[in-house]
């Protein structure tokens, strides 16, 4: 019944693309997420054709943590943070994705941002792809949907592993890659894997072709960091969202289920090496003759997973139809509200009982180390004129789910690694590209339109989770 344990990693975490800014600096490459303008809460962000002169896109700029890192860095160390996840832009590395050999100023940035870390004692977590992946190979090659991606995601993965085999421990392979269950909408598509659908295009077995090539590479990464440095624990990055039937109707507990197989099937590939029968028959009854070769099996039980990430800001609900009489999942239709939870200004339904939930799942399924890297409440911030956030209401999303997450690792016996809530400064929201979408302990002064000084300043969280920190969880 002891609390966490004494080495728990805490922390927060970002993006490169939604907090960097710089987007032509140091000779980086235009990456999917700078071909995006802000949306907002239903309005989707534009992708467009390239970036285009007068159109805003709001990651071109960030929160400029290219430059004020060291600013920053100092004052998640005075939070007391054990970790920081950060991602490295792909694009740094390898500006288009297609160069043999990558870009040297590119490296540098991420070896000077790591030895700032390392200066405070903050490990730094580090994922390779998330949302970032560099334009040129979806104009050139269709993103995902083209299997020579796997080869120069590979090359990128062992150039960093190598570059920074004594900084960095601690990695992950694709961020959320299960967004894109979600098909029928184009932002996960695009953002996971690239994928720009052509009218009349099968978008879901394109998906799961698309997923099944980032699953190969992914493994390929797996194998390669470890004969690199057999230290390394390399983990997968799954967005938890556990869907719950609206009722006790036996119906809706297994559309349920099928929605869950749909959705978290990816993480079974990266845990244990190989396709979960489920998907292998949905593949058979939607006759999808995917690409996929026994070379590409074997590779998948050779690269395992040495634990699971994943983010969790809220829970689904799902329930049968009759128009559904096999129960099949589509996330634009399936979904329907809890009546039993709240939700936050942008729909998402706020359960801190579903973190628990989540972590015993995760945990009864595989046996494996978790590790919560997202976690965080997206709200409206008001500065008041003395430069202080009276942000009580993150603080009361926070407790509550730290408050679960500790009785999932007491009383539960779920293996938990540690806690990094997302957007532990200010930055752009990915979903809507918006500002104003806050979740950081550090207040950034800059808005929707971009306007501001990019100065920041500590929110009433700041305090309360450096004092989370530093009791290990025990004051919350
Ligand atoms: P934003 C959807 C559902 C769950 C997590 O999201 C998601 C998304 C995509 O919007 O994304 C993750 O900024 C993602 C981060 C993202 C964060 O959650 O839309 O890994 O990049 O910023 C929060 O509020």
């Amino acid at each position: 019944m002891a609390g966490f344990k004494a080495d728990f990693l805490w922390g927060g975490a970002v993006a490169a693309h939604q907090l960097e800014g710089g987007w032509q600096e140091g000779g980086k490459g235009i990456s999917v997420a700078d071909v995006m303008t802000a949306g907002r809460h239903g309005v989707p962000r534009e992708i467009t054709e390239g970036v285009i002169e007068g159109k805003y896109y709001p990651n071109h700029e960030g929160i400029d943590f290219y430059h004020r890192y060291p600013q920053d860095i100092k004052l998640f160390a005075e939070m007391g943070f054990k970790c920081f996840r950060t991602s490295i832009a792909w694009t740094r590395i390898f500006p288009r994705g297609d160069e043999l050999e990558p870009n040297e100023a590119g490296l540098q940035f991420y070896d000077d941002l790591f030895d700032e870390c390392l200066k405070y004692n903050i490990e730094p977590v580090i994922t390779l792809s998330h949302f970032e992946m560099p334009y040129h190979l979806v104009t050139e090659y269709g993103g995902w949907r083209n299997r020579q991606t796997i080869e120069f995601f590979v090359r990128f993965a062992k150039a960093v592993f190598t570059r920074y085999q004594k900084k960095v421990k601690y990695w992950m392979t694709f961020n959320e890659i299960n967004n894109q269950a979600n098909f029928n909408e184009d932002f996960a598509p695009f953002t996971n894997s690239g994928l720009h659908y052509k009218p009349g295009e099968d978008r879901e077995k394109i998906m799961y072709q698309a997923a099944h090539y980032e699953l190969v590479a992914s493994a390929l990464a797996v194998e390669a960091g470890h004969a690199i440095n057999p230290e390394f624990q390399i983990g997968c990055m799954i967005a938890m969202c556990p869907v719950y039937p609206l009722t006790c109707d036996p119906n809706d507990m297994m559309m349920s289920v099928n929605a869950m197989h749909r959705r978290y099937w990816f993480a079974d590939v990266h845990v244990r090496g190989y396709y979960p029968k489920h998907t292998l028959n949905y593949f058979a009854r939607k006759a999808f003759n995917l690409d996929m070769t026994e070379e590409d099996l074997r590779i998948l039980q050779r690269g395992c997973v040495d634990y699971i990430g994943f983010s969790y800001y809220m829970s689904f609900a799902t329930k049968a139809t009759e128009d559904n009489p096999r129960l099949d999942y589509d996330e634009t239709k399936s979904l329907v509200t809890n009546p039993w939870v709240k939700a936050s200004d942008w729909g998402w339904q706020i359960d801190p009982v579903g973190l628990r939930y989540s972590l015993n799942y995760f945990y009864d399924l595989y046996q494996q180390p978790l590790f919560i890297v997202e976690n965080g409440f997206g709200a409206i911030d008001k500065l008041e004129a003395d430069g202080t956030v009276d942000d009580s209401y993150r603080i009361a999303y926070l407790g509550d789910h730290i408050r679960e997450m500790k009785k999932a690792v007491e009383e539960d016996g779920v293996d938990l690694m540690g806690y990094t809530p997302w957007g532990c400064i200010d930055l752009v929201s990915a979903g809507t590209g918006e500002m104003k979408k806050r979740y950081g302990f550090i207040y950034v002064d800059k808005d929707n339109e971009g306007k501001g000084t990019l100065a920041r300043s500590k929110k009433k969280s700041f305090d309360w989770y450096k004092e989370v920190i530093r009791s290990n969880g025990e004051n919350l």
